[in-house]
């Protein structure tokens, strides 16, 4: 193992970055509208208050990554005012008068810019971090977010944010399949429901990392 090699104790077995500028921190969806109430999460009849333990965590993470002048990556789910980017097949989830483009408490439900599709201010990017908007659940659905890690020269991710087993997941599979090793940071991911949570976990690290591998946001720092 080199200097600059990364070797992260995981599920399960160590996840190994063999060069440490490969490596990068993504964020996924850390936004008021999945965890704050009157956002898109609470629409849905969730209780969002769930989300908010692993706001901590992940802004040390955030720190972490910062302090080693590492990548960072925000997405955001949002969709644009005229709600083009938004098949019916989605729109159609929530009550009436709660669906995606429906004037909430905190603006639009899930329309990029309005108060309510922001970061929690905790997790707000910083200047030069790199923040993708992105229509669907996956992060590399039409958003240009395999070039972006291409360019800079990342072949290994490791994910935090919400929701586990909706975009978290859905990013990690669409990851693995474009040939990123992924490593999912356990408390620094949360879901609205603990057991789905759980059995992202174990399904994702199954069959010998058969999506990738989980560890705890503690053994990241150590590694780094
Ligand atoms: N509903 C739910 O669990 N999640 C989402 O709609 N989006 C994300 O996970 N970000």
């Amino acid at each position: 193992m080199t200097a600059r090699a990364l070797e992260i104790a995981a599920k399960p077995h160590p996840f190994r970055v063999p060069e440490r500028d490969a490596v990068a921190l993504l964020v996924i969806d850390m936004q008021r509208d999945f965890l704050e109430p009157g956002g898109f999460g609470a629409a849905l009849g969730n209780d969002v208050t769930r989300l908010q333990r692993v706001v901590p965590t992940i802004r040390r993470l955030l720190d972490a990554f910062r302090q080693h002048d590492l990548p960072i990556i925000h997405t955001k789910e949002g969709h644009r005012p005229d709600l083009s980017d938004c098949p019916s097949a989605k729109r159609s989830r929530g009550a009436p008068g709660k669906q995606i483009g429906d004037l909430g408490p905190m603006g639009r439900i899930l329309i990029l810019g309005e108060p309510g599709n922001d970061f929690v201010p905790e997790l707000a990017p910083a200047p030069g971090e790199i923040v993708v908007p992105k229509p669907g659940k996956g992060a590399f659905y039409r958003t240009g977010l395999d070039a972006r890690l291409a360019a800079l020269g990342v072949s290994h991710l490791i994910i935090a944010g919400v929701t586990t087993e909706v975009c978290v997941q859905t990013t990690m599979r669409e990851a693995n399949d474009r040939g990123y090793e992924c490593l999912l940071i356990e408390d620094a991911t949360e879901s609205y429901f603990p057991e789905f949570k759980a059995a992202t976990l174990e399904m994702v690290r199954a069959q010998g990392a058969i999506v990738g591998w989980t560890a705890t946001a503690s053994a990241v720092l150590e590694a780094l």
